[in-house]
């Protein structure tokens, strides 16, 4: 047994016994009150769902099992004269809670290495889509075209305890990311580069190997590094986890319900975000004829898509009020490495004009960016310009949260997800609206 997964055996006993203490004893005791509003309104506030793998505080943003995201890349281990930590060290801390020495790095580097081979048959759908599907539906389909591999299945066909749970999928999720960043990189590479997929590199970490498959020198290697780390989990109740998780507390394997979860990253007002930004900047400096444009023109540009019914991609958030530290962090790496990239001085400006706008506009709860706003304008340096790509790699790191989520659910013993509904005739009464 792998080091990492011998500690999470050690660990699952006394959170089992702290869930049972909590579930048997107090049971009973009432968390929060649902009010109508939430009924519609995306049950947004609602506190209703546990995880203890990361926490986001509206005001301070996300802390990943307690650490902060400067906390995060200051104390994980990083791979010789890197400036950001190894993924691998990361998905251990996700996991198991704690910070990786860099023995433990190795057994993770190890075990994805040991399960990094792309089945044909994924290569061959891909291949078989017509080249214009979106980037992020190859990605979802060559997941769930991988279910067969699923060991879960065959453990729960066998006849497998509830209590064992958690090992095959956590097998599964093992064997589902350490193939993601080649399955990503070939999909960019089919797509975009003249179908041209580079071979993976095993002697290179997550970061590094998938660098190096899309074909960008370094920096791209920290950027895929911090672009991962800080991607990886936004706690459950965003679409992309919360999907994964609802799908899987129906026993379905993590094959399907991480295809699930990247069908939900894939809509704009989540994941999607990131190409709509860049395509929103896109047609700013086409109608400027290709040059920046000033302050003025710019909040001019904002207002339009505000007074045409749009949102502004990138800002805003439902549980943020504050400026997204993920968002601080991808900004810190472009003063140093891009300070004079012409559309990251627009992100910049955008920075300064669109908050003031958004508190006039006055329907925004969070004026303020998230993380999509910048997440493009570092790609687009690089060479990736294109947008339609950028949410597969924000799946790809995704995935390492909620995978490590469906983990614990299962270890845990988390039931099958079936909330109540309401009729509105139902709600009009408890209301007390007479008709
Ligand atoms: N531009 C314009 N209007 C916005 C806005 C923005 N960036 N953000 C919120 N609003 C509007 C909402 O559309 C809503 O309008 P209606 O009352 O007409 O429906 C109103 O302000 C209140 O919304 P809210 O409570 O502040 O925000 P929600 O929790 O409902 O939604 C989010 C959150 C992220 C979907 C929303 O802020 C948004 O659409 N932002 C732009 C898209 C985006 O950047 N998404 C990425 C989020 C991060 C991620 O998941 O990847």
């Amino acid at each position: 047994m792998s080091k990492l997964k011998q500690k999470l055996a050690e660990k699952i006993p006394s959170y089992r016994e702290r869930v049972t203490k909590l579930m048997k004893e107090y049971g009973d005791v009432v968390v929060d009150q649902v009010h109508i509003r939430q009924f519609y309104g995306g049950m947004r506030g609602l506190k209703c769902l546990t995880t203890d793998i990361s926490y986001l505080d509206p005001n301070e943003g996300i802390r990943f099992r307690g650490y902060t995201i400067p906390e995060v890349l200051e104390k994980l281990p990083k791979p010789k004269g890197a400036e950001m930590p190894y993924v691998e060290g990361h998905f251990f801390l996700l996991l198991t809670g704690e910070i990786p020495t860099q023995e433990d790095i190795q057994d993770v580097v190890d075990e994805f290495k040991a399960r990094n081979r792309v089945p044909h048959y994924v290569y061959d759908l891909l291949r078989e889509m017509p080249r214009d599907t979106h980037p992020m539906t190859m990605f979802s389909a060559a997941i769930l075209a991988m279910q067969r591999e699923s060991v879960f299945v065959k453990r729960y066909n066998e006849g497998l305890s509830k209590m064992d749970y958690w090992d095959p999928y956590y097998e599964d999720a093992l064997n589902l990311l350490a193939k993601l960043p080649e399955i990503a990189a070939y999909i960019y590479r089919m797509k975009y580069k003249a179908d041209t997929p580079i071979a993976s590199n095993p002697e290179l970490d997550f970061g590094a190997n998938f660098a190096h498959m899309m074909g960008i020198d370094h920096p791209y290697d920290e950027v895929a590094r911090l672009y991962f780390i800080l991607h990886s989990d936004h706690e459950s109740g965003n679409v992309s986890a919360h999907t994964t998780h609802l799908v899987a507390s129906a026993l379905s394997d993590p094959y399907y319900a991480l295809s699930a979860g990247m069908n939900g990253l894939a809509g704009p007002l989540h994941g999607l975000a990131n190409q709509e930004v860049l395509r929103w900047i896109q047609h700013v400096m086409d109608k400027m004829g290709g040059k920046l444009p000033s302050k003025e023109e710019l909040k001019k540009f904002v207002w339009d898509t505000l007074n045409s019914g749009q949102v502004i991609p990138g800002y805003g958030h439902a549980v943020l009020r504050k400026t997204d530290p993920r968002y601080t962090a991808q900004r810190e790496f472009a003063l140093k490495h891009l300070p004079d990239d012409e559309i990251f001085q627009l992100v910049s400006m955008l920075y300064e004009v669109v908050p003031p706008i958004l508190m006039e506009h006055g329907k925004a709860k969070n004026p303020w960016p998230n993380v999509d706003a910048h997440s493009g304008v570092i790609q687009w340096h690089y060479g990736v310009r294109e947008y339609d790509f950028y949410t597969v790699m924000f799946g790809v790191g995704r995935a390492i949260g909620v995978l490590s989520n469906i983990v614990w659910d299962r270890a845990v013993g988390q039931a099958i997800e079936r909330p109540k509904s309401l009729t509105t005739d139902m709600l009009e009464k408890v209301a007390g609206i007479k008709k």
